[in-house]
């Protein structure tokens, strides 16, 4: 690992350690909520805040760099050339909003299109998840972790998106009815962490760049397979219908959409 991306790497859990510790501070006022695209799509006052907290934090590590933010407070991105930094400030602002708890940080750093550091931080539980090829493995604050077995579908608990589910999306409730059981946290990096740790065996939901940038470099990092729900490579200018799994899962679910030629 190049001295630069360590010394990278030590800026940024600073910095996360700063932007959690004043999502705390104004989680002790009230919150102002505002809807998005619908009702159940919400931002709040600390999503906003802690965006631009972040990315004037990301200016003066990196200042060469392009910034994409969730709350559109930085860079309008074209391409994903030189060094790209993708930011989402709070992840399921819904549990921000109802449960403060489950929630959480993320930030995912892409070099000309390629993964090269991840973190999700889990606010409430205060476990910080960070790694990629640039620091040769995935850790969970100071302890690294072990790949996760290689399960088949039928074998484990997969996460899912509820709308996903109750529109049976891409053979939604097929996969979930050959998995052993489906789990629905509603946030994309609570999901991703339960796969890190080996709790689940994957995650399918429509995902914006933001919602996947951090876990797909983590989860990648730890073998774990990363695409669209027909098998592609993501595009992370766009949205897409991911699909996480382990390499086992991952088949079984190809199959499932491959025999069905309605999809
Ligand atoms: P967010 O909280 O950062 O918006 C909820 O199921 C998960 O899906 C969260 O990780 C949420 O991220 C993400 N998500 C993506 N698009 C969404 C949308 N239109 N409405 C609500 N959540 C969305
Ligand atoms: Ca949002
Ligand atoms: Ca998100
Ligand atoms: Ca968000």
């Amino acid at each position: 690992m190049s001295q630069d991306w360590q010394q990278l790497n030590t800026a940024i859990i600073k910095l996360l350690k700063e932007a959690r510790q004043r999502v705390l501070t104004k989680m002790q006022d009230p919150l102002t909520v505002a809807e998005k695209s619908n009702r159940k799509d919400l931002v709040t006052n600390v999503d906003r805040a802690n965006e631009k907290f972040l990315i004037a934090g990301i200016r003066e590590i990196d200042p060469t760099a392009q910034v994409l933010g969730e709350e559109g407070f930085g860079d309008e991105l074209t391409s994903l050339d030189g060094r790209v930094w993708i930011v989402d400030p709070i992840d399921g602002t819904m549990n921000f909003v109802k449960q403060q708890d489950n929630f959480a940080i993320m930030i995912g750093i892409y070099q000309d299109g390629v993964g090269q550091l991840g973190y999700i931080y889990d606010v409430m539980n205060d476990v910080l998840y960070h790694g990629g090829p640039q620091l040769g493995g995935v850790w969970a604050d100071d302890r690294q972790l072990a790949a996760p077995a290689d399960i088949a579908l039928a074998d484990g608990l997969i996460g899912a998106s509820g709308p996903l589910v109750i529109h049976d999306v891409a053979h939604m409730q097929e996969i979930i009815h050959v998995s052993s059981g489906m789990r629905v946290l509603g946030s994309a990096g609570i999901e991703m962490i339960n796969i890190m740790n080996g709790k689940t065996l994957g995650y399918i939901s429509h995902l914006k760049p933001w919602d996947i940038a951090a876990g797909q470099v983590l989860l990648n990092e730890l073998g774990v397979q990363v695409s669209t729900i027909d098998g592609k490579p993501l595009d992370m200018l766009s949205s897409n219908l991911v699909l996480v799994a382990t390499k086992k899962a991952q088949r079984d679910i190809l199959r499932i959409e491959e025999d069905d030629v309605s999809l």
